[in-house]
Order: structure tokens, then sequence, then C-alpha cells
């Protein structure tokens, strides 16, 4: 039978973990059962959830001062999909809808039966693709991101997009911030920005992926994203977390939306950074991007200005890569005030199949923006090649620069 299993973290302050179970896989499915006469059970059982495991696992201090009774534990409940739409709004709402409100619960896992998992997309291009497009099979990808972008006309954009290009990076990213504005707008935007990739290609030989930022009103999306590829876009940015899960996929389903899709983390630390409440970090960003289709996934990297734990972190990497019959496998970018010395660090973590991806690691470079991309360039060929960064930076002035400014944070 088709059907989802939720994994809830809990905590029960009359310590009955087992009632407390029983009670959300009948509340969330048929409502009540022990009192149905059993011609009613009969045609229920079908849509009742069940209780699959509870386990106790320690519960924190200061609950348990305030609860002498209390328990923590991890709960499984299985729902029948008979119960739901085959969609992330329909399973969310059934699986953690009410049920997110009501007290310390956090859903740690969602587990899909095959048939259930078959009806969403998955990335469409996934790591293989995104080779395949930027050309470069044997290296962490490098993305550089649009800074002081906001207010500045479009002769700031074609310079910056020009040095960030001129660095060798194979990405640029829109700072998820840059929305519809009068002095950026789309229409001008993407083709003043393919100009500059295309000046800079002819120096370096070499054509980074613009992601140009798909904003706006939920219903003008899909409009936005077909004007942005008519334009020439070769990739999309897109704040999921600010719309929902669906209105990723229902870009993904489209067709016409062909080009792979960057999904950013703003506003997800809302949702998943308490560790009593919200979702896991690896379900939201991890697993449920994929399911929807998101090519490549940004996160908080584990020593950045916006540090995430790292064990959450490789958390996420691994349900984004691993082997799946089904999902092409999604490229990491561990982000956040990334510099050049943390690269070894970045690739012992995170492997070759990631991106490295800076705002102000590359446009901060004393030298400038296409210096920082070099620098990291440099270190990424170094490492790759099992050089140190001190030993690459004796032949990588930019690097050496780049070491002086930021530090090397050693693996
Ligand atoms: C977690 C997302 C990071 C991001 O979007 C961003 O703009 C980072 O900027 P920097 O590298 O910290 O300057």
């Amino acid at each position: 039978m088709s059907h989802v299993t939720a994994t809830y973290l809990l905590q029960d302050p009359k310590g009955q973990l087992e009632k407390k179970a029983e009670g959300i896989a009948i509340g969330l499915t048929v409502g009540s059962w022990t009192n149905l006469p059993e011609l009613e059970k009969e045609q229920l059982q079908a849509h009742k959830g069940s209780v699959v495991s509870v386990k106790e696992v320690p519960a924190d201090e200061a609950f348990l001062k305030a609860n002498p009774t209390g328990k923590s534990g991890l709960v499984s409940i299985s729902y029948p999909s008979e119960n739901f739409s085959a969609d992330l709004p329909a399973i969310l709402t059934t699986t953690f809808g009410k049920l997110s409100l009501d007290g310390d619960i956090k859903l740690i896992d969602l587990d899909f039966s095959e048939e259930l998992k078959r009806q969403f997309p998955g990335p469409r291009h996934g790591i293989e693709g995104i080779r395949e497009l930027t050309g470069v099979y044997d290296r962490p990808l490098l993305m550089s991101i649009f800074k002081a972008a906001i207010g500045r006309p479009l002769d700031s954009l074609h310079e910056q997009m020009l040095v960030q290009a001129l660095g060798g990076v194979d990405f640029v990213k829109d700072d998820e911030i840059l929305f519809e504005n009068n002095l950026t707008p789309l229409e001008q935007r993407v083709p003043i920005g393919l100009a500059a990739i295309a000046e800079a290609a002819m120096e370096t030989g070499h054509q980074p992926l613009y992601a140009v930022n798909i904003t706006g009103k939920t219903f003008e999306l899909k409009d936005r994203a077909k004007q942005a590829i008519e334009l020439g876009a070769p990739a999309l940015l897109f704040n999921v977390f600010a719309y929902g899960l669906d209105v990723l996929q229902a870009l993904r389903d489209d067709k016409e939306i062909d080009v792979p899709i960057l999904a950013h983390p703003a506003v997800a630390g809302a949702l998943t950074m308490s560790p009593k409440h919200g979702f896991s970090n690896q379900l939201l960003l991890g697993k449920l991007l994929r399911m929807a289709g998101a090519d490549l996934v940004l996160f908080p990297s584990p020593y950045g200005s916006v540090a995430m734990d790292k064990s959450e972190t490789l958390a996420i990497t691994e349900e984004l890569r691993k082997e799946d019959a089904q999902f092409k496998p999604v490229l990491p970018v561990p982000s956040a005030g990334i510099h050049p010395g943390m690269t070894e660090l970045l690739i012992r973590d995170f492997g070759i199949d990631s991106v490295i991806n800076a705002g102000g690691g590359i446009h901060g470079h004393p030298e400038g923006a296409a210096k920082g991309g070099e620098a990291f360039r440099d270190a990424i060929d170094g490492v790759v090649a099992g050089r140190t960064l001190e030993e690459t930076a004796k032949e990588s002035p930019s690097l050496q620069i780049a070491l002086d400014t930021w530090g090397y944070v050693k693996a």
C-alpha cells in the first residue's frame, strides 16, 4: 500500500509516548477509533494512520525540570496515501499541519513509498547535467554572487559581471535580494549580463552560467522564468522558501523551463533552526528540495559568517547526492562567508561534486573580483592536485594576497 511515514522528535510532558503517538496517528487520519462500530472500522481501515515505532531518547534538562515525568521520543507514523493527493502541500498538511503547532515537535524525516515517490520529478539536470553544461568534470565548481547590486544601474551590473567572469568562475548568481526593479529590470539585466560574459570569454575561453533571480508574485513566476530563458538565461535562482516547495515543483514540471534551478535557503532558517520545532535541515533542504526539482541547493557552510552545524550540512549533502533509482543527484552549495583560505576544508568535507560559492570572498579581494575568482580557481586546482594552499600560493600571487587578507583555515 502506498504511504508516507513521518518521523517526529517530540516531547510529551506526561511521558506517555505510545499514547501520544497513537493519538497523532488517529487524530491526523480517521479522527477517532476505539469507540467506532465494527462496520465503520472496516470502512475506515484503509485510511487509518498507524504507529510504526516509538523510541525514547534523552530529554533536555530544562524540559525535565519543568516536567519531571516527561519523556522525549522519536516517533514514526505511517499515513496511507488514500488520505491525500500526491503533492507536497497535501502531504505536509497531513503529516505536519496542525501538529506543527502542537507543543514541542519537530519533523525529522518523511519516508515515501516508491509508488508515491514516482509522482515527483526530482532535478531535471542533476550533477551530471550541470557538468555537461559547464564543461567542468574534475573539480568542484566555483560560483560568484553579485554583491552591491541594489540601487546600482545597468553599467555597474555589466562591470561587475565582467570582472566576475574574468576570474574564471563557473556560475554567477544574482543576489537573492535583487528583485524586479527599475534600475536593472530582467529584460535588460539578462542581455547585459550575457554580453559581459561573452566579452570575458573572448579573453578567458571560459563561459560561466548566469543564474537569474526569478521573483515577483507566485502566479507571475512561470512567465518571468520563461521570459528570462527566452532572453538567454542559462540558469535560474529561486527563493523557494518564500514561496513554497510546490512552487519550485511547478517551475521544474514546466517543460519550457528547462534550465538548472538553484534553490536559495532564504527564510528556511525560520523553519529549521529550532531544535524542538519545524523541519530538520536534512529533510527540508535535502530530501524535499531534491524531490521538488532543485539542481543545486545552497545552505550555510559550517565555517562562514552564517554557520550551520557541520553534522547538519553533511546530512543535507548526503540527502542531495545519495544513490537513488529515481532522482538525479543534486549539487550541494555550502555558502556564506566563504573565502579562498577555506578551499581545502570545503573540498575535504563536501568533495569534488560540490560548488564553492562566495560573494564577499571574491568581491573583497584587495585587487578586485577578477583576482578573487582567480585566487579561488588556483586554490581549487591546487587542492585537487594534492598541494597545500601555501604551496599553491607560491605560484599564485592572487591566492597569496587572499590568504594574507582572510587567512588559511587548515583542514
Ligand atoms: C547561504 C546563502 C549565502 C548567500 O546567499 C550569500 O549571499 C553569501 O554571501 P557571502 O559569500 O557571505 O558574501
